[in-house]
């Protein structure tokens, strides 16, 4: 019998990956993508398949967390195996300037998924997988974190997923759904959002060492974080619904780096090596000696990042470093894309991109490229 699955946030950095994943594993797979007003599906359209073709094997649906008769209509229309439920306002920074927003679809959308799912007596049938976040431990508690370690969110994005890991523990334990939390460490790849912190800079330099933006302006230079790649991590969440009983489950690499550090690996990556200097506050990066070929735009003695306090966050997550041994030990799950192998590759693709906006400058058709803020 073939598996059904529904994705929410198919149209994401996690959703696409995974939608990759089941499609090859053989799954029909369903997801819901939201109304907007240009198409917002390119990380999907690779897979997608034309609607009137025999049997598709991928179908989407409009629909958003913060619509519950939407949601249980399209959950009893696919009548689905395993609920992926990966939708969210997923950014931090912006999670304190739409606080209630984030709340309503981060928290609440959860718990109309899981009602939806008990409305429809779905309970036996739909198994259900949370994207919690590494995040729900943000003024950590202790080092490293697994999944005994106390919560301490830090933003209005962390606090709307603790309700959202509650009531999916919740609703395991009262209504014996099959339902697991991934505790997901930070997890990048060239499908990452440009406003995030690694593809952010891996953008932002191609585009500098092309010529195409100026400079970069960072944030906390500081933050430590334990990141991994995408691809390895939507593997690990669907390993978690083939398990005899449900558990949660943290995915971390183990090791922890600063976002100074990811900056001079993908300078490195360009050719450009780095050297930073002042107080954090006002921390500039100055180019030192740039070889090879490859960037072509910069020269010793340029700035090339400057920190910008406008992306301070009202309280920071400074340190988040996962301990997976719970993973290894009972899926035998082990990351198998290193962090500088992620970095390298997220570059080549932004590279890739930032050299076809600079042969069509130089041919005299310059399209603006919108800058990560
Ligand atoms: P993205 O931001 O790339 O994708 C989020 C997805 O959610 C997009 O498809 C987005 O749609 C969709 N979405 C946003 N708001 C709504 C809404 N109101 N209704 C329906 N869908 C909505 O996130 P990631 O793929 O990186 O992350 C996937 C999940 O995992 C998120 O829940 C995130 O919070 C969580 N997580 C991510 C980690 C990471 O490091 N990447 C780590 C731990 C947890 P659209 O494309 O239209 O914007
Ligand atoms: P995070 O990821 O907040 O951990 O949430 P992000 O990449 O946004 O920030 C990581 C760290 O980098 C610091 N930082 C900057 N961040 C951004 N975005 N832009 C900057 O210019 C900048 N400069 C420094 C941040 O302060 C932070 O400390 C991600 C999201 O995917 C969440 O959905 C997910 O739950 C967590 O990872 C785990």
């Amino acid at each position: 019998m073939t598996k059904r699955a529904l994705i929410t946030g198919i149209t994401g950095q996690d959703g696409s990956y995974l939608a990759e994943f089941l499609l090859e594993k053989g799954y029909e797979v369903h997801g819901i993508k939201r109304r907007a007003s240009s198409f917002n599906t390119q990380r999907i359209d690779h897979i997608y398949q034309d609607p009137h073709a025999p049997d598709p094997k991928l179908s989407l649906h409009y629909g958003d967390l913060t619509d519950t008769s939407n949601l249980t209509r399209i959950l009893q229309e696919v009548q689905p195996d395993e609920v992926y439920n990966l939708g969210a306002q997923s950014h931090v920074a912006v999670s304190f300037e739409a606080p209630e927003y984030t709340a309503d679809v981060d928290a609440i959308g959860t718990l109309r998924l899981l009602e939806a799912i008990r409305f429809l007596g779905l309970e036996k049938k739909t198994r259900f997988y949370q994207a919690s976040t590494s995040e729900l431990y943000g003024l950590v508690q202790e080092i490293p974190q697994s999944e005994t370690t106390p919560f301490y969110p830090r933003s209005p994005y962390a606090v709307a997923k603790l309700y959202a890991y509650w009531i999916t523990v919740n609703y395991r334990e009262a209504y014996g759904l099959y339902a697991c939390n991934g505790i997901l460490f930070n997890h990048e790849s060239p499908k990452r959002g440009e406003t995030f912190v690694t593809r952010k800079i891996t953008r932002g330099l191609a585009n500098i060492s092309q010529g195409i933006e100026p400079g970069l302006f960072m944030g906390n230079l500081d933050a430590l974080r334990d990141w991994g790649h995408a691809k390895d991590y939507v593997r690990m969440q669907w390993m978690m619904l083939q398990q005899d009983r449900p558990e949660d489950f943290v995915i971390a690499t183990g090791q922890q780096h600063s976002v100074r550090d990811f900056i001079c690996w993908s300078a490195e990556e360009l050719g450009i090596q780095l050297r930073f200097e002042g107080n954090g506050i006002e921390e500039i990066g100055i180019v030192d000696t740039v070889s090879g070929n490859i960037a072509t735009a910069v020269k010793p003695g340029d700035v090339i990042v400057r920190v910008d306090p406008r992306y301070f966050r009202p309280a920071e997550v400074e340190t988040l470093l996962g301990d997976p041994a719970k993973a290894k030990k009972m899926l035998g799950w082990v990351p198998e894309i290193s962090v500088r192998e992620m970095c390298k590759e997220m570059v080549a693709a932004d590279l890739e991109t930032a050299r076809r906006h600079a042969l069509l400058k130089a041919h005299g058709f310059d399209t603006p490229v919108a800058l990560a803020i």
